[in-house]
């Protein structure tokens, strides 16, 4: 059976984009089909200013709406990164592969740093490293498959041309793995501004829809999301990226194909309402089940305790065997 590995970071609330572009098909499919490992990647949450009390409760947040979403213990391993040391041993000896300059070249690095400076901070060197960190949390799993939205496509790649590097250096070790996108809404855009991603960590606005806004909210921010100038409703993300956007969502929360349901629209109002209910559909039963899970919280803290401890027994072997061929000493 394949493996899988994906993960969430806990650095602000859940989108609908996390929704469309990973959590829903890590649900629907992957915990079904493969051997398959979600986590919440805490660590990675480090790499930006960050308040502690907040990252423990968007990791508690993120680790409940993931089993919200769906995900089932018994079908699957969800765990929270920091309780797997193996992925920071792991990360190390993979800076010692990995080159300065592949990944000063990563997009996600140069766009966070950038907006850092503009802020006149100070830019992390984890936030240089942790594409290394991702490698590590991937390789450490034999993992064959991760499925992720397009953003996380180059750090797919890296993780690869590691995995390769190494193996040709050391030895074969590790499994190098492929990506997987989902075929719609791969690339949910923001609502104000369909020019960039909607993401979680971009500072509260109309233009994001979270996993657990009510329905009145959801129902504004989608009636007041930007179009384009033209009037009639057609599928181009190039020259029409607003009602492309909208046309991406509808297609990911009640099925179809963006282009042909362009087709059914004469307006741009009929479309937002209609992609307004269906996100008001699609989100209430997560929500729902979120809020039994809140008040069980003992029931989640057990699902992560048994799920660390799977997960540890997985990675060890993999990351012993690096630690191996790289050319540590074993311990006696
Ligand atoms: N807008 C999106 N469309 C499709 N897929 C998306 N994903 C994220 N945003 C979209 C996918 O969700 C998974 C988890 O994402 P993540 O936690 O690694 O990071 P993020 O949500 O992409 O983060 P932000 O909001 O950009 O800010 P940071 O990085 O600071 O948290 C991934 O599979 C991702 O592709």
């Amino acid at each position: 059976m394949k493996r899988v590995f994906s993960g969430i970071k806990p650095t602000g609330h859940l989108t609908l984009g996390n929704y469309l572009g990973a959590m829903r098909r890590w649900s629907a499919v992957d915990q079904h089909e493969a051997d398959a490992l979600f986590c919440v990647v805490d660590l990675h949450a480090l790499t930006v200013d960050h308040d502690p009390g907040r990252v423990r409760r968007l990791s508690r947040q993120a680790a409940t709406l993931l089993l919200a979403a769906g995900l089932d213990p018994e079908l699957c391993t969800v765990f929270v990164q920091s309780h797997v040391d193996e992925h920071a041993r792991l990360s190390y000896l993979l800076e010692c592969v990995a080159t300065d300059g592949e990944t000063r070249r990563m997009i996600q690095y140069r766009e966070k740093a950038a907006a850092e400076r503009v802020r006149g901070g100070s830019v992390r060197l984890s936030l240089l490293t942790y594409p290394v960190l991702m490698a590590a949390d991937i390789l450490a799993y034999g993992t064959d498959e991760v499925p992720v939205g397009e953003d996380q496509a180059q750090h797919v790649e890296l993780t690869r041309d590691l995995a390769v590097r190494f193996n040709q250096r050391y030895g074969r070790t590790f499994v190098v793995p492929r990506t997987t996108h989902p075929g719609v809404a791969a690339r949910v855009m923001n609502l104000q501004d369909p020019t960039s991603k909607m993401g979680k960590s971009d500072d509260v606005g109309p233009g994001i829809v979270y996993l657990l806004d009510e329905p009145e909210v959801v129902r504004k921010k989608i009636m007041r999301a930007v179009t384009d100038s033209g009037r009639d409703v057609v599928y181009d993300p190039e020259g029409r990226p607003g009602v492309s956007n909208l046309l991406e969502i509808l297609a990911g929360c009640a099925g179809g194909d963006p282009a042909e349901l362009a087709g059914a629209y004469a307006t741009y109002g009929s479309l937002k309402k209609d992609t307004a209910e269906a996100v008001v559909e699609l989100l209430g039963p997560v929500q729902r089940r979120h809020k039994e899970l809140c008040a069980d919280s003992a029931y989640v803290e057990g699902v992560l305790r048994e799920g660390a401890g799977k997960a540890r027994e997985m990675a060890r072997p993999t990351v012993d065997a690096a630690y191996r061929a790289i050319g540590l000493l074993p311990p006696g």
